[in-house]
């Protein structure tokens, strides 16, 4: 087909080469306008304009290729306007590499009480000053055309785990449809940023089919998985994540999927197929005090860390691991002094970002199924 004749929608700013397969699990390369990405990958979220506690620098020396930003809460403050004067989000940001904006359908789940869905939108209230925004399909993509991210993401309608029937599911899951071509045609720079489309349809197998479908059929640059790291249980996770990537009736092999919200280590290994992930997890709960190791995590404010002389991970080469002890860090962590979240951060993401490219090398290797068990030995150490 000449490429000329096709819907924008089809005109990607991206390549994606699979690189190496084993079983469903793949390594891919993602070129973005910004940064050639390898997946599966790992997106630190930088929600407000900063990955809490890190430096664009140490992002860059940890080896993330693409971050989060969020159009609600950038629409909120300082507002798209201001930062596409800046000269967009990577200038504003100073963030050199891929960047994904994710539309703002999810900040009706989680600030549900502040918001209202309709057909037309969600209309927000700001928690900061009770200021009303209606995020439209519309509105949220001309947001994130402003903002300029390598990604941009559809509105989608997400049920919130409090209230869920089964026609709530059913009307998002058809209502995320109808927004995707809302979003298609507002979506004014398919050249330049890539245009994702969101999977819903909750647990439901039939829903969920149904959204894989209709979505595929509008043939866009790449795919998420959306509704999931909401509480279900790990059965319901695997076997949804499990049916999205699936030869045949899945979603489209030659396209990148993206799973929202997921940042547990163990989630990242089982998702075979899936090429890319999100959380606020290892940031978040590194401001806990927790840092994640290869037996799980270490919950540093426990009094067991006092004399603890060895780093976080002996085998970590982040700055953390190499200068501080368990000992220290559980002093600044119990004293609540700030310094702390950064050091636990810093490992944190260094640990994701040292997992994922693990999965990828051991893929190119064709030794996966090696270490999914060495991983998994290492988490759930035999008798317990
Ligand atoms: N939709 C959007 N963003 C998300 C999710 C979603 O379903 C999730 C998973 N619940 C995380 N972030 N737009
Ligand atoms: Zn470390």
């Amino acid at each position: 087909e000449d490429a000329a004749e096709l819907p924008s929608s089809v005109s990607p700013a991206l390549t994606f080469e699979v690189l190496a397969a084993q079983g469903r699990a793949r390594a891919s390369r993602m070129t973005l306008p910004h940064f050639a990405a390898e997946t599966p990958m790992f997106m630190p979220v930088g929600t407000k304009g900063t990955v809490k506690g890190l430096t664009s620098q140490q992002l860059v020396d940890l080896n993330c290729h693409v971050i989060l930003g969020n159009t609600y809460h950038l629409e909120e403050r300082p507002g798209s306007e201001l930062v596409s004067e800046l000269g967009g989000l990577h200038k504003f940001m100073d963030w050199p590499r891929g960047m994904l904006t994710d539309s703002g359908g999810f900040q009706m789940v989680s600030l549900l009480h502040l918001a209202e869905i309709t057909e037309e939108g969600v209309q927000f209230q700001s928690p900061v000053d009770g200021s009303l925004m209606m995020l439209t399909p519309e509105r949220s993509i001309a947001i994130q055309n402003k903002l300029g991210a390598d990604i941009i993401m559809a509105l989608d309608d997400v049920v919130s785990s409090v209230n869920p029937s089964r026609e709530r599911f059913t009307e998002a899951t058809h209502r995320t449809t109808r927004w995707i071509d809302r979003c298609i045609k507002a979506h004014a720079r398919p050249h330049e940023q890539n245009l994702f489309a969101i999977v819903q349809g909750g647990l439901d197998e039939h829903l969920r089919a149904i959204s894989i479908k209709d979505l595929s059929e509008r043939n866009l640059p790449g795919y998420a998985v959306g509704g999931l790291a909401g509480g279900e249980s790990k059965d319901d996770f695997w076997r949804v994540v499990a049916q999205c990537t699936a030869p045949g009736t899945g979603l489209p092999p030659d396209k990148p999927r993206y799973v929202m919200g997921v940042g547990y280590p163990l989630d990242i290994v089982i998702s075979l197929g899936a090429d890319m992930f999100d959380s606020v997890y290892p940031t978040r709960t590194a401001r806990f005090g927790v840092a994640l190791v290869p037996s799980g995590v270490l919950k540093l404010k426990n009094v067991g860390f006092t004399e603890d002389f060895r780093p976080l991970d002996k085998d970590c080469p982040c700055m953390t691991c190499k200068k501080y002890t368990r000992a220290l860090l559980h002093n600044l962590v119990a004293k609540g002094i700030p310094f702390a979240a950064m050091l636990v951060s810093l490992h944190n993401v260094a640990y994701t970002q040292r997992l994922t490219q693990q999965i990828r090398d051991a893929i190119r290797q064709q030794r996966f199924p090696e270490f999914v068990q060495e991983f998994v030995r290492g988490h759930f150490p035999a008798g317990t």
